[in-house]
Order: C-alpha cells, then structure tokens, then sequence
C-alpha cells in the first residue's frame, strides 16, 4: 500500500475500514485510494503539502494552511483517518476534536483570544482591522464562553 502502482488487497481495505471506523465503505475507500494515488505524484506513499496545495479547491481555502499541518506526511490509512471526521457518519466528538484542532493555531492544547483572532485573520485577510476583529470576538458571547471554556487566556 502506497505506491501508486500498487493495487488495496481485500486485507488492505478492511485495515483501512477499521482503522476508520467504518465511516467509510469498501468501495469508496477504493476510490479515495485512487484519489491519494494521483496526488501522491512521486510515490512516496504520503501526500506533501505541495501536491495538498495542487488541488485547487485545497488551496483556495482560507484554512488550508492550518488543515496542511494535519495531513502532511500522513499515509494513506491515517489520511483516510482524517477524512473520516468529515463524514456525515463521524461523531460530534471527532468533529470537534478537529474543530478544536483548526482553532488551536499554537497547537498548545488551548484555544485562546489569540488562537481566534488568528483564524480570523486567516479568514478575513486584510479586509477588517486586527481592532475590528478584537470587537467582533469580544461582541460573541458564545465564542468568549468558548474560549473560556476550552482556553487558559488571562486576557478576560
Ligand atoms: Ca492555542
């Protein structure tokens, strides 16, 4: 597994299913092979960030860089893994797991008034001011329990 010249075994799908819960298929674990294989143009059984950033809906995301950190280097059977969290099938637990994971920007195990302001730069560019944004956080109060919840900020 993980040359592109190579074919899944019948063992081969059924590790990657378990390793992924089931949330996938056997014959769509087939076709995400296909996919892993065209991206990993070299063979070398793992996708680099280059070729994640060949794809241009990929690259196009305002969080890719942030995403790029999770899946770079990872084999075939981790990135399907990974993939798995986006399935409708995926728990609440995994989907925030990789909520959390995206937010973390210092991957300090906290998401803090910084990790936000962060990803709002990320999203926003340079449309809004670094002020705007303070006011837009500090103006949620979800997200300030959020981050209160989950974070060790001593701004608040
Ligand atoms: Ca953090």
């Amino acid at each position: 597994m993980g040359n592109a010249s190579s074919m899944l075994t019948q063992y081969d799908i059924e590790d990657v299913q378990d390793h992924c819960n089931h949330l996938f298929s056997q014959q769509e674990i087939v076709s995400l092979y296909q996919r892993f294989c065209q991206l990993d143009r070299n063979s070398k059984g793992f996708i680099s960030a280059d070729e994640f950033m060949s794809v241009p809906e990929f690259a196009m995301n305002p969080l890719s860089q942030r995403l790029l950190k999770m899946v770079d280097g990872l084999n075939f059977k981790d990135f399907v893994a990974f993939l798995s969290t986006f399935s409708a099938k995926a728990s609440t637990a995994q989907k925030i797991e990789l909520i959390f994971k995206v937010y973390d920007s210092d991957c300090n195990g906290k998401v803090t008034f910084d990790d936000i302001m962060e990803v709002l730069r990320d999203l926003t560019g340079s449309f809004i001011s670094d002020k705007q944004r303070e006011v837009q956080v500090e103006s949620c109060p979800v997200l300030l329990k959020c981050v209160h919840m989950f974070g060790n900020n001593l701004r608040w």
